[in-house]
């Protein structure tokens, strides 16, 4: 990455307004480039690369993706919503519009970070805190390569259209985007395991709270409130459950 971010990513049809969008062919971790010069960066820089060697997930984990494949992104948020998780609810909405509206490819969500087809992970969103007021959003969605077990749009989609239309659809999410991602949320009235660092938890995922909280009733009919984990959907969601 230049002085200068990198290249303002080119393309036929404009940018929607308001995003400065550049990009790098290869990089090591779009988040940690752009988290670098969060103090300086306006809101609304956006950072897309063609190839990372240190893509992350959460928690350390690896994003895997081959060079010009799929979409490797972030985003800089300024004067962020007080929970990051927000912007992730809000990323992951923008991009299951942004699936619709390129590839009509009907994607939802599952709890807390991924978009998903089927039971098959299309995309994966990471939002990272960088100063009190700067947020940066990272997403990375499959399109022309996945790993084994996960989904992608396909060989004639191109990122940046992908890219163009999560932009746009941001844009239009409503201020309160709370009944938007219940009905997106495949994880609500499912069966789940929660894997978390000290055990995994089994049960229904039976809500989610304001602060995005998934709220899970045990098999002995306890009710639990997870913050952080990994969801396995187990059963499929029974009938008269909300969708
Ligand atoms: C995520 O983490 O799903 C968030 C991924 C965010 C990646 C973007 S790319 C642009 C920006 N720059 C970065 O460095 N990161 C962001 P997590 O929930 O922890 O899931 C990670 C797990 O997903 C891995 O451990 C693998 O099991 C799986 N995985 C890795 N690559 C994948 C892929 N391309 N498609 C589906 N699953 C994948």
């Amino acid at each position: 990455m230049g002085s200068a971010l990198a290249n303002a990513w080119e393309r036929a049809t404009p940018w929607p307004a308001g995003w400065d969008v550049r990009f790098v062919a290869e990089t090591g971790s779009t988040n940690d480039d752009l988290g670098a010069r969060a103090a300086e960066l306006p809101d609304g820089t956006v950072l897309a690369a063609g190839h990372q060697t240190a893509g992350r997930g959460r928690l350390g984990r690896r994003w895997e993706a081959p060079p010009g494949a799929n979409l490797l992104a972030s985003i800089l948020l300024r004067r962020p919503p007080s929970d990051p998780g927000e912007l992730v609810r809000r990323v992951s909405l923008a991009a299951v519009d942004a699936c619709r509206a390129v590839a009509g490819v009907e994607a939802r969500l599952k709890w807390p970070n991924d978009v998903i087809v089927g039971d098959r992970k299309l995309a994966g969103v990471l939002a990272e805190r960088h100063a009190s007021d700067v947020v940066v959003v990272g997403i990375g969605l499959n399109v022309g390569w996945a790993p084994d077990g996960a989904a992608r749009l396909g060989d004639d989609v191109d990122p940046a259209d992908v890219l163009a239309a999560l932009l746009a659809a941001f844009d239009e999410l409503p201020a309160d985007v709370g009944p938007a991602y219940r009905a997106a949320l495949d994880t609500l009235g499912r069966g789940v395991r929660v894997e978390r660092a000290d055990g995994d938890l089994v049960g229904t995922a039976t809500d989610i709270e304001p602060d995005g909280r998934l709220v899970v009733v045990d098999g002995e009919g306890s009710t639990r409130h997870v913050s952080v984990g990994d969801v396995v959907h187990l059963w499929p969601r029974s009938r008269g459950e909300p969708p």
